[in-house]
């Protein structure tokens, strides 16, 4: 059986079996996504958002060969102070880390697979991965497309990164039916910047209609996830074109480099937060707390 594998906190069971609202988080982003101690400050921060809300956390990791649903806070503090010494764990690699007892940071793709296996529907993080810049050469789509496609599990985030192509990004869901709700927003956020040029498929105001939505889908059988994308609060946005300058050049090293495959996202996302001294880490954090925020209102609502 997959409890075999699986150790989901006691709290957690509790919270699953009284029907309780829960958010599942990942822990790439705090590995690979942000540094030390910063990661560590927020992923608390963020669990403790929700638990003011009265929301369970539930953030995902494998140590030591079990895939953990609910860390402790020392856990956490693991991941953040142990940061890109972790395996970053996508689809592909979860087989390997828990047959080999190893550790390793769970992806968008890999912590919706853990949420769907306790039966966690709601997710919030930062950014998704998608359809990189020159896809047509280098073949790099991110697994997490994938599993919004097939797993259900509804995914808040801040929009799509612009170090990816959006437009792509955006025909890949299309095709594979997963639909992009704007909260509050008709125009498709960029992470960093609420503006990117594209439009969501559908403008959505509150939890309870984004609620209703996700019933829907599910009891039709419309096998799949749903992404929600919720702007970075206004006086945290960084500009759309300074922002893709410092992206361009990041893309530019990254050639130079030989850069390619997994370690292809986390460079980009270093080198952009480098070139821009700081200044997206502070927004990186605080729409992380704005999609907690929202992420906690859906759970409630279904
Ligand atoms: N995009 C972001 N921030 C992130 C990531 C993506 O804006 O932290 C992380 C997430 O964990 C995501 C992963 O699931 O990178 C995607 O990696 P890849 O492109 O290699 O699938
Ligand atoms: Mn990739």
């Amino acid at each position: 059986m997959i409890t075999k594998y699986l150790d989901i906190t006691s709290e957690l069971k509790n919270a699953l079996a009284n029907n309780q609202p829960i958010v599942a988080l990942e822990s790439t982003i705090i590995s690979h996504g942000m540094p030390y101690p910063q990661n560590r400050d927020t992923a608390l921060e963020v669990e403790q958002i929700l638990r003011d809300q009265g929301v369970i956390p539930a953030t995902v990791a494998i140590i030591s060969g079990r895939l953990k649903i609910g860390l402790r806070a020392q856990e956490i503090d693991y991941l953040a102070k142990s940061g890109s010494q972790i395996t970053k764990a996508s689809r592909r690699d979860l087989a390997y880390l828990l047959a080999q007892k190893m550790d390793g940071a769970t992806t968008v793709a890999s912590t919706m697979i853990a949420a769907n296996l306790a039966g966690i529907r709601v997710f919030a993080t930062g950014g998704i991965g998608g359809v990189h810049r020159g896809a047509s050469e280098s073949f790099d789509i991110s697994a997490d497309l994938q599993e919004l496609a097939n797993t259900n599990v509804a995914v808040v985030c801040a929009g799509i990164k612009a170090i990816l192509d959006l437009e792509l990004t955006l025909e890949y869901l299309e095709t594979f039916g997963v639909p992009v709700l704007g909260y509050k927003t008709s125009e498709l956020p960029a992470f960093y910047s609420q503006k990117s040029g594209f439009k969501v498929n559908y403008e959505m105001q509150s939890a309870e209609e984004i609620a209703e939505l996700l019933r829907t889908k599910w009891a039709l059988n419309l096998k799949g996830g749903v992404l929600i994308a919720n702007p970075v609060p206004t006086d945290k946005g960084l500009d759309f074109e300074m922002m893709n300058s410092a992206i361009d050049q990041a893309i530019t090293e990254e050639k130079r480099l030989g850069i390619k495959g997994k370690e292809s996202t986390p460079f980009l996302l270093g080198k952009v937060k480098d070139l821009t001294d700081g200044l997206s880490l502070d927004a990186n954090i605080e729409l992380m707390f704005n999609n907690v925020k929202l992420a906690a209102e859906i759970a409630k609502a279904l």
